[in-house]
């Protein structure tokens, strides 16, 4: 198959999910078309069968705003006709799914025909879904795919609440590839940050408010009072500044370590103890997912898609949002002893298996080839 996809090139998961899946269907021997703005940042250009179009916008005087949407359909119509595509994977509902709508429509003058997949991966649905100033476009964007996945049932929910919609709606939950992920072994990060053979706990976000990361440096200050440990914070974005300013508040910032963004998250994942995850809302919790993946039992709240993912007393605890007491009870309890927390690492495996990336990835071929016309 020749594939389009159309992502977000930045660190969130829906541009992770979108990277992991084309990649892995270019190792498959498709070829893969990526469009996005800028590099996904988790794409290996040089891999075979793996091709990459920039959407290029450029400033234009008269214009307040940048007419990116329409850039990129004109991009989608001209990659898809010289490319030959035979179908568009787009993620998020906008702008992707209602750019390629239109180019849809304009190749369809040129007597071309592209099927569209569109998955929603969640903020589309559970955030920008409640603007009023977006829900005509994003009801419209999810009736006119050929095909819709959500990435948790409860993501379907929310969508089927929110959204007047009159199509099926499939789910395929988000995957991992856990042979890649088995090949990492704790590295020299433990002797580095924990000199005294302290836990190693680790938060993953890009540090948006839905994440609360503040909580994290709540749960955390409340589990070094009983289990010494030291706290590693991976990832950037808009509220940093206030939870570094927490940390020196509480006096906590010698066991607080901010690493900013990185794209090997594996290496450093591999090495921790506790993953907190206590964010207001996700519809999956693709960092959770990863975490477990590594051996990681998972604190996170049990919003959305998480108790989906994590499994209450088995891979971790869920809470509820803002439920800090209960989150760091649970910490301490599986950080407290060795046994607990060999047991909790071994679940958390064991839990990452159920999203296996040849378990799922099959759901997606099966999908598009439903998707394209036979040849006559
Ligand atoms: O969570 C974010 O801030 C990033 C966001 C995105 O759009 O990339 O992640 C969403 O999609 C991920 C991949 O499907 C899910 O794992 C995340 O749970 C979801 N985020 C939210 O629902 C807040």
């Amino acid at each position: 198959m020749r594939i389009g996809i159309v992502c977000y090139p930045t660190f969130g998961g829906s541009g992770v999910v979108a990277t992991e899946l084309g990649l892995e269907m270019a190792n498959e021997g498709h070829s893969v078309h990526f469009i996005s703005y800028s590099q996904p940042v988790r794409l290996d250009p040089y891999a075979a069968n793996v091709y990459y179009h920039e959407v290029a916008v450029s400033d234009y005087p008269l214009f307040d705003y940048s007419p990116y949407e329409l850039v990129l359909t004109s991009k989608l119509v001209s990659v898809v006709k010289n490319e030959g595509l035979d179908i568009l994977h787009v993620h998020y509902a906008i702008p992707h799914a209602s750019a390629a709508y239109m180019a849809k429509k304009i190749l369809e003058t040129e007597g071309i025909y592209i099927p569209i997949v569109c998955t929603l991966h969640g903020t589309d649905i559970t955030l920008l879904g409640k603007d009023a100033s977006f829900e005509p476009v994003i009801t419209f964007a999810i009736n006119n795919s050929d095909a819709v996945t959500a990435v948790s049932e409860s993501l379907k929910k929310d969508t089927l609440q929110f959204f007047n919609i009159n199509r099926e709606i499939k789910v395929i939950p988000n995957f991992i590839d856990n042979r890649y992920f088995e090949k990492f072994k704790p590295n020299g990060i433990r002797e580095r940050y924990l000199p005294d053979g302290e836990r190693l706990v680790m938060h993953l976000s890009n540090f948006r408010k839905v994440k609360r990361v503040q909580d994290v440096v709540s749960v955390f200050a409340k589990i070094i009072e009983e289990v010494p440990s030291q706290l590693l914070m991976i990832g950037d974005g808009p509220e940093r500044n206030n939870v570094e300013k927490m940390c020196r508040d509480l006096g906590i910032c010698n066991r607080i370590h901010f690493l900013g963004k990185t794209k090997k998250i594996e290496q450093f994942l591999v090495n921790a103890d506790l993953f907190i995850l206590p964010s207001e809302t996700e519809s999956f919790g693709l960092s959770a997912l990863e975490a477990m993946a590594a051996g990681v039992p998972v604190i996170s709240t049990n919003t959305g898609g998480l108790p989906e993912v994590n499994v209450d007393g088995f891979s971790g605890y869920l809470s509820d949002v803002g439920d800090i007491d209960s989150m760091s009870r649970n910490a301490i309890s599986i950080l407290k002893t060795d046994s607990e927390l060999e047991k909790f690492k071994a679940n958390a495996r064991v839990q990452a298996m159920k999203f296996d990336l040849p378990k799922i990835l099959p759901q997606y071929v099966e999908l598009y080839e439903s998707l394209i016309l036979p040849l006559v």
